[in-house]
């Protein structure tokens, strides 16, 4: 599953290219039963399964002999911390990171407590396995590796990237449906179409996601937009 999602895209040709590394780790190869055993019944009862600690303990142990300490070991549950864009940033920046991956209804507690380093959260809901958590980890990680997006500019200017929802695109065509596409865009006005794409990103940040706008890191001119933003609304209300 996880190999399958990197097969394509940006992340899979910066592996190509030996600007990241991701090694997939099968626990089964870290089992010492003969059924090659990595869950088992809860304790107190209640249904499913649990994942047992030795087999990610080893796998872990393993990777620290094999490859080094790693910087950190992300458990990947709903219990985790959000993961976002800053958590993206600051993922990108280190050198060696584990991502252990849940299946049935959760690993052991005391992988939590003596394997992990950290808990990660993609979002408020219940996924069959971890893996799709950690592919979306990957991903979001692996692009901001320099290199990895062909322009890093476009990297820079993403959305979250300053805490801002992004501002709308246009191509070609010019009219589609009956929509045009906004004048100031076709202008070549590059300081004017800079200007429109601040105030849309403010405008739909305000509108959708208020609560960015309380951390975003704005600039004086874009707090000023903010306001002028404000008063409009308030006007029309
Ligand atoms: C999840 C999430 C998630 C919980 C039980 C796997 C599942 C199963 N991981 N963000 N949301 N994990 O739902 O990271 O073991």
């Amino acid at each position: 599953m996880v190999r399958a999602g990197l097969e394509e895209g940006v992340v899979s040709r910066g592996i190509e290219r030996g600007l990241l590394d991701v090694a997939i780790h099968d626990l089964r190869d870290h089992t010492t039963d003969r059924h090659r055993s990595v869950d088992d019944v809860p304790y107190g009862g209640g249904p499913g399964m649990v994942m047992k600690p030795e087999p990610l303990a080893r796998a872990v142990e393993t990777i620290r002999r094999e490859r080094g300490t790693p910087d950190t070991v992300v458990l990947l549950s709903p219990q985790g911390r959000r993961f976002s864009q800053s958590e993206a940033e600051r993922l990108s920046r280190v050198g060696h990171v584990v991502l252990l991956c849940g299946r049935y209804e959760g690993m052991d507690e005391r992988v939590r407590t003596l394997v992990a380093t950290e808990e990660l959260s993609i979002g408020d809901y219940v996924l069959s396995g971890g893996e799709l958590a950690a592919l979306v980890i990957i991903d979001a990680v692996g692009r901001l590796i320099p290199g990895v997006v062909g322009d890093d500019q476009s990297v820079q200017e993403d959305s979250f990237s300053r805490g801002l929802l992004d501002y709308p695109h246009y191509t070609r065509p010019s009219e589609f449906e009956g929509l045009k596409v906004p004048d100031v865009l076709l202008s070549g006005h590059h300081a004017e179409v800079l200007r429109w794409r601040r105030r849309a990103a403010l405008e739909r940040t305000l509108a959708r996601r208020p609560e960015l706008l309380d951390v975003a890191a704005l600039t004086d001119e874009e707090r000023a937009l903010l306001t002028e933003i404000r008063k409009e609304q308030e006007k029309k209300s």
